[in-house]
């Protein structure tokens, strides 16, 4: 029986937090040794902010190190960076094509990100560049955070159309979102998620944040009313994040956490979370300092080349369908 097709992606802009990796990169790792995988940083989807281009081309590569410190591995999955593989935006024009603008209206990180970075024409679209990466590959699933849901549901319609008006093409994607971990939320504000774009730093962990920071990140970790340590997020979201992570990242459960801390009071809880996402990360930052820069971009070159050739065969039947 052939393998099952798993499509990611990543963007590239700076500061890879827990969110990312407990959401959704632990998945992209564990899957890698049952799917065929292809993981992408896509950098073309980083573009529809504001950026520095020196910056910018620091972060795609840096993306790409951390990934491979997590555990992606371009001997075992399909590799690259999204900009390098021209068939992405090939397609993400067709299947605008057949995108109502109605739906992308109701996009809500569209609404949300336009306010704040200026609404422009890649911001509007790039849900449909999202569709575009996915069907681009056949993918069968796709590992995102709890976030990406509405933009998976886009993709699946898209390829229901396409599939309707042209023939049989696309797989329907399903979503893989872990039931923990899928929206880890800010360590300032638990009733948002933990995020990149966040102006406080001190709203989330970076994966290769040092153990002392950690440290202190915890310790300032905003908490609810009351002391005791216990899972419930309507009145104790800040608790009950600290114990989904400390949860994660011992492979410990629920219950047992709330045993064990229920009555040792935030600061020592804190403590204990701390040293958990501590060891948790010390594997990743102990590979990240063994990578080296110039065999991450050799990978990642090696990457694209075969990411072409696979995408070309798959475009060229989507040409023959639509009549080109
Ligand atoms: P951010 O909001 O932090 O800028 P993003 O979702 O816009 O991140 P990516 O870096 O491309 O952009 O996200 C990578 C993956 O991380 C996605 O699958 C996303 O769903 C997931 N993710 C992002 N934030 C969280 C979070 N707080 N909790 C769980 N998963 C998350
Ligand atoms: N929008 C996603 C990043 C992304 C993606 C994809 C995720 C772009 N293309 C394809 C999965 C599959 C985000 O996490 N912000």
């Amino acid at each position: 029986m052939t393998k099952k097709t798993v499509f990611s992606g990543l963007q590239p802009t700076g500061n890879v937090h827990i969110g990312n990796y407990l959401g959704a990169l632990r998945n992209w790792v564990a899957l890698q040794d049952t799917y065929d995988c292809i993981y992408c940083v896509v950098d073309l989807h980083a573009i529809t902010v504001p950026l520095d281009p020196a910056e910018f081309h620091r972060d795609r590569l840096e993306a790409a190190k951390v990934l491979m410190a997590v555990g992606v591995d371009p001997e075992q999955s399909l590799f690259y960076f999204q900009s390098q593989v021209p068939q992405h935006t090939e397609l993400a024009w067709m299947l605008g094509t057949i995108t109502g603008t109605g739906q992308l209206n109701r996009m809500t990180q569209w609404k949300d990100k336009a306010d704040v970075a200026g609404a422009n024409l890649g911001l509007y679209s790039y849900p449909v560049l999202m569709a575009a990466d996915i069907l681009l590959f056949r993918a069968d699933a796709v590992p995102v955070g709890e976030d990406q849901k509405q933009h998976l549901e886009l993709t699946r319609d898209l390829a229901l159309r396409f599939n309707s008006r042209f023939g049989e093409e696309f797989p329907i994607p399903d979503p893989i979102i872990p039931e923990h971990g899928a929206r880890i939320m800010s360590l300032q504000d638990p009733t948002s998620k933990m995020s990149k774009s966040d102006p406080d730093e001190g709203s989330r962990i970076l994966i290769l944040d040092d153990p002392d920071t950690i440290r202190k990140r915890l310790k300032r970790a905003v908490t609810d009313s009351g002391r005791d340590v216990r899972h419930d997020w309507e009145e104790k979201p800040g608790v009950s994040n600290l114990i989904e992570m400390m949860a994660l990242f011992t492979g410990g459960d629920i219950a047992s956490i709330e045993d064990e801390y229920g009555d040792a009071g935030y600061g020592t809880f804190k403590d204990a979370v701390a040293e958990a996402v501590i060891e948790g990360l010390a594997p990743i930052r102990r590979a990240y300092r063994d990578l080296d820069d110039a065999e991450v971009a050799r990978l990642m070159q090696r990457g694209t080349l075969d990411a072409r050739t696979r995408a070309e065969g798959h475009q060229q039947r989507v040409r023959e369908l639509m009549g080109f």
